[in-house]
């Protein structure tokens, strides 16, 4: 069976852009592979973390993806803490140290984060190696994405290709699996930018945590255009655009059939049904995020994640130690 792998980092509350990028593809593949869901909680510290904080995200991202629909219970369904798994930090080192500097400060997420910081650690740049390890250990076919990560999944396959050239075959070449809507959900503030967790700006980002009136209420003041006109042109029209995702996303409809449904009308009651939407699949998934929560099944789930992942990525591990020369013959 191919496998299917990603994370999603516990650096905040997730995101409903973290849903139609990340969680939902999850959802709807599960079947067909084996998949590693993983927290990458080594990511969240490349930027300041509240320990106790930290801890708590890490809970409630495992709750969360449950609660969205992946099903822990699937033989192949392996749900894991990176932390908590030494070979990704073990791998990543070597990949460190075969991976140009230019070719990390030239990454787009490390532009963007290290500008919105007045100085920045070494991790934020080395970042995407250690993701290339997260992901190169599992031999994965498919990497589930949005369009924000996709850099950094070329980089793993980039990695690979040097690997497998200069020391024989040791890697499968794994694929970006970009949704074909939802790929980049935009900031509702400032819709240039994509929607991210970690925003300073409270009605920028709906989080999949957000009360049903706190969700409505950021769809209705979503920043759009003077123009008054309903069409999908994200280079123009980013803000509009931008709603049109969001309600194909939530409402599992196609932008040419959302569009087809509100052009001729009004901004606001594009922005109604995008919030009804939003609304009736993020409130059902609080619910059952409750009842995960205070159901005591997360540590076996992660137990059982953990020692898998050990396994596979410890195979993997040797395999790369043993042909970068190191320790004893
Ligand atoms: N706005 C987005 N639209 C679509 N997909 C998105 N993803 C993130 N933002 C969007 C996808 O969600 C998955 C998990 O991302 P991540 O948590 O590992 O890191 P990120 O991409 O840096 O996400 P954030 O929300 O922007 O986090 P912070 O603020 O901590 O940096 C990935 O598949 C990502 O593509």
């Amino acid at each position: 069976m191919d496998r299917l792998l990603t994370g999603l980092q516990p650096s905040g509350a997730l995101t409903i852009g973290n849903y139609a990028g990340g969680i939902s593809q999850v959802v709807n593949y599960q079947k067909d592979y084996e998949t590693f869901l993983f927290v990458p909680d080594m990511h969240a510290i490349t930027v300041p973390q509240d320990p106790e904080a930290l801890h708590k995200n890490i809970i409630n991202a495992i709750a969360l993806y449950i609660a969205c629909g992946v099903d822990p219970n699937l033989p192949d369904m392996h749900i894991y803490i990176q932390s908590e798994n030494p070979y990704h930090a073990n791998l990543s080192w070597i990949f460190e140290c075969h991976t140009p500097h230019g070719d990390l400060t030239r990454m787009h997420q490390f532009k963007a984060k290290s500008a919105l910081h007045e100085s920045f650690t070494e991790g934020l740049v080395t970042y995407p190696v250690l993701m290339a390890a997260d992901i190169l250990l599992y031999d994965p076919k498919y990497v589930p994405t949005g369009i924000d990560q996709k850099q950094h999944v070329e980089l793993a396959r980039n990695l690979a290709i040097r690997f497998n050239n200069r020391y024989g075959e040791l890697f499968r070449l794994p694929e970006p699996l970009i949704p074909t809507v939802g790929a980049k959900i935009r900031d509702l503030q400032n819709p240039e930018q994509k929607m991210s967790k970690s925003t300073d700006n409270p009605k920028a980002s709906v989080f999949l945590s957000d009360t049903e009136k706190q969700i409505r209420k950021k769809i209705m003041s979503a920043v759009t255009d003077s123009e008054a006109v309903i069409k999908f042109d994200e280079a123009n029209k980013p803000g509009v655009s931008n709603l049109l995702t969001i309600y194909s996303v939530f409402a599992d409809t196609t932008v040419e059939d959302a569009v087809a449904k509100f052009e001729g009308g009004g901004y606001g009651d594009l922005k109604k049904a995008t919030a009804d939407a939003v609304v009736s699949k993020v409130i059902p998934f609080q619910d059952k995020y409750n009842e995960v929560i205070n159901s005591g099944i997360i540590d076996d789930i992660l137990n059982e994640g953990r020692d898998y992942s050990i396994k596979i990525a410890q195979a993997k591990y040797e395999q790369v130690r043993r042909a970068v020369g190191f320790g004893r013959i």
